[in-house]
């Protein structure tokens, strides 16, 4: 199967910094772990911690995307969070202390998608590749191809590999990988308001992570695309693709790439715009049958539409999404989905390499952007969060775990 233009087998370049110059400002507090293989869980393999203290801000923005606004006050209590996103280091440690094996690396059930022929249903994922020149943005499969064999460890497919990368984000990772890697860490992945509040470094109400001005000093603060989307990338403080965690300035809280590098899987359904996020799962189905968004999602495609341009619904989508029974019947979790999918979409937080302002103005803390929970892509990644215990109300017991995410 091949959704984008092209068969090209050309993996988008990843160049090393130019003149060696690429500064580690954002470095302090980074530890790079060690790539020795484990058979623990060593908490040293693990990123530091880095604790906030919670409390209220005003999450959005009406200046951009319909989907940020209405801007309003949450409230989300203390917790820890992950210093920068997963590394490449980090997720090899995981996967050689439990033989883990990602979505994007497992053969998908013929049963699930009758008619479909066996040579399409191969492991692989989403790639991006540049295109020669300028192109019409309105079709994302130009430059987004469906690629066997493309996985963490080769992100870009076969020949491609992760190997002086170490300290990349890891990409290819669906959100039932990033709930393994965070499971097996003891930790959790944050929600959409916890991560928002940790991207805002403790500045209310600001457009970017480092404040409202895009380039203090003319200085470049995150990685995002520079050139032109989606043909020629200049390079990102000399990276094109992913750059090492930390390559540009920590934000207020010390946290590195919270905006640019990668997009972050949080734990929230995906909601049309914020006024909806406090109604009920039915109301939010039926605001998402209500309202139609016509926005460019982000760079990339915002569902499984890469799958679903290719296969069938499966018979069972909810469970081969991996989703427990109680998610599989939870209406929001169906709210979630495009219209037409049943795959339901999780939020994506703070942009990545490949978000360009001419198209896709996206590395600010209260951009969100929607993504089926089976599809992985090169440009996605994630980072955990640990929460004080919680004391369980009495009168909850039985609270399903769906119910749980809806007070996320
Ligand atoms: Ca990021
Ligand atoms: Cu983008």
């Amino acid at each position: 199967m091949d959704t984008a233009a092209g068969t090209s087998s050309a993996p988008e370049q990843t160049k090393g910094p130019d003149g060696g110059t690429t500064g580690s400002a954002g470095r302090a507090g980074t530890t790079v772990p060690a790539t020795a293989p484990v058979t623990a869980r060593p908490t040293s393999t693990l990123s530091p911690l880095v604790p906030l203290p919670g409390g209220t801000y005003r999450r959005g923005s009406t200046e951009f995307y319909p989907d940020e606004a209405p801007v309003h006050e949450v409230t989300v209590g203390p917790f820890e969070i992950e210093q920068h996103p997963v590394t490449n280091a980090q997720f090899a440690a995981f996967v050689d202390a439990t033989g883990y094996v990602t979505v994007a690396e497992r053969p998908l059930d013929p049963a699930d998608y009758p008619g479909v022929a066996v040579e399409d249903l191969q492991p692989g994922a989403l790639v991006f590749t540049p295109t020669a020149g300028p192109v019409n943005l309105s079709d994302w499969r130009q430059w987004w191809r469906w690629q066997p064999g493309a996985r963490w460890s080769a992100p870009h497919g076969p020949g491609s590999s992760i190997e002086g990368r170490e300290d990349h984000p890891v990409v290819q990772v669906s959100y039932e990988d990033a709930q393994a890697y965070a499971a097996w860490a003891g930790r959790s992945l944050p929600t959409e308001a916890e991560w928002e509040y940790a991207g805002r470094g403790g500045l209310d109400g600001a457009r970017f992570a480092w404040g409202d001005e895009y380039q203090p000093d003319g200085e470049l603060l995150a990685n995002h695309w520079q050139g032109s989307f989606p043909y020629r990338n200049t390079g990102a403080r000399g990276w094109v693709g992913t750059s090492p965690v930390g390559t540009f300035p920590a934000n207020g809280f010390g946290l590195a790439d919270m905006t640019g590098n990668v997009w972050e899987w949080t734990s929230s359904f995906y909601t049309p715009n914020h006024a909806v996020d406090a109604r009920t799962a039915e109301e939010v189905a039926a605001a998402r049958d209500a309202l139609t968004i016509e926005m460019p999602a982000c760079c990339a495609p915002s569902t499984g539409a890469a799958m679903a341009a290719a296969h069938p619904a499966p018979h069972d989508p909810l469970g081969a999404a991996g989703l427990d029974e109680d998610t599989a019947t939870d209406v929001r979790a169906a709210a979630s989905a495009e219209p037409g999918s049943a795959i339901p979409r999780k939020v994506l937080k703070g942009g990545s390499h490949l978000c360009a302002p001419e198209y896709c103005l996206r590395y600010r803390p209260a951009a969100r952007s929607p993504q089926a929970v089976d599809t992985a892509t090169s440009h996605i990644g994630f980072r955990c969060v640990v929460r004080p215990p919680v004391a369980v109300a009495p009168s909850t017991p039985g609270m399903p775990a769906s119910a749980r995410n809806l007070l996320g």
